[in-house]
């Protein structure tokens, strides 16, 4: 934690990277997104999850700083790929809760992705179920305007968070992520498969794009076969990697 702090109080940079996992649309693997994941190299202790260090950087709003770094770093990553390489996905990046305390943050990323030569519809913005209810009124303004702008929305982890099942037609949203447990528990109880099919139909109804996470095997993705339009985010396909292995992809 002690060198966490250091991390974010230098210039940000030194350790990080960005690592990105394609979605892939089952019927013909096409990759359809990728996500960028953040990855620190710690000296010592190796390469950590952002799991255990984003929840330390949000309680200091840290994280405001590291997100903004993120999306940066992606958006330089999309204009280099889009000067290679005639189609490039959709890059999604994680945005943390404090984010949506600074006023500034819609025209901040307006600015960003404007200076790396490429438009919104180029980068989608991950909201945790959590986030988005926590700061609702927040969240619902400053998503507004940021998909008015063009941006991509996604709500991530769902099902899981603090339900925003009673809220969700009120939230400007293009995306809906369903959480990997879902997909670990309905290979193994066909009632938890019901569940999953009916809230895939359900955003389907609500004319919003679905992301199956966590898929890690054949057996999964067969199961996910009559289930019409989604795409998947797992293991089966793609493990999150570095931008020089995303090349190999796209080329
Ligand atoms: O890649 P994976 O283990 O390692 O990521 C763990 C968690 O950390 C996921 O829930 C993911 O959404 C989150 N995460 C990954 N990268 C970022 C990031 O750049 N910013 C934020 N806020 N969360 C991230
Ligand atoms: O932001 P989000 O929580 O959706 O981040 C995705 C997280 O899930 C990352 O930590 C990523 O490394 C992880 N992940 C992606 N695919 C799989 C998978 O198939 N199995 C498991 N166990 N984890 C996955
Ligand atoms: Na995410
Ligand atoms: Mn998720």
């Amino acid at each position: 934690e002690h060198s966490l702090q250091h991390v974010l109080s230098n210039e940000l940079g030194e350790g990080l990277s960005l690592y990105y996992q394609p979605q892939v649309r089952p019927t013909d693997g096409k990759i359809m997104a990728m996500e960028a994941l953040l990855r620190w190299q710690h000296p010592k202790l190796g390469t950590l999850s952002p799991a255990e260090f984003i929840p330390i950087a949000e309680q200091s709003a840290q994280s405001v700083r590291l997100d903004r770094w993120v999306i940066e770093q992606a958006c330089m990553q999309v204009a280099q790929w889009r000067e290679r390489y005639s189609q490039v996905p959709v890059v999604s990046v994680n945005l943390s809760a404090p984010q949506f305390r600074e006023p500034d943050f819609a025209d901040w990323l307006q600015a960003c992705v404007a200076s790396c030569g490429i438009k919104p519809e180029c980068i989608k913005l991950e909201v945790t179920e959590t986030t988005m209810m926590t700061q609702k009124n927040n969240c619902v303004a400053m998503l507004g305007r940021l998909r008015e702008l063009g941006f991509k929305i996604s709500l991530d982890d769902f099902g899981t968070g603090y339900s925003a099942l009673a809220c969700l037609h009120q939230f400007p949203l293009d995306e809906l992520k369903i959480d990997r447990n879902f997909m670990v528990e309905a290979s193994q109880d066909p009632r938890a498969l019901l569940l999953l099919k009916t809230i895939v139909h359900l955003a389907q109804e609500l004319s919003l794009t679905l992301v199956v996470e966590g898929v890690e095997d054949q057996a999964q993705l067969n199961l996910l076969a009559n289930f019409g339009p989604l795409t998947v985010q797992g293991y089966y396909y793609y493990r999150p990697m570095p931008a020089a292995d995303i090349n190999k992809l796209l080329g």
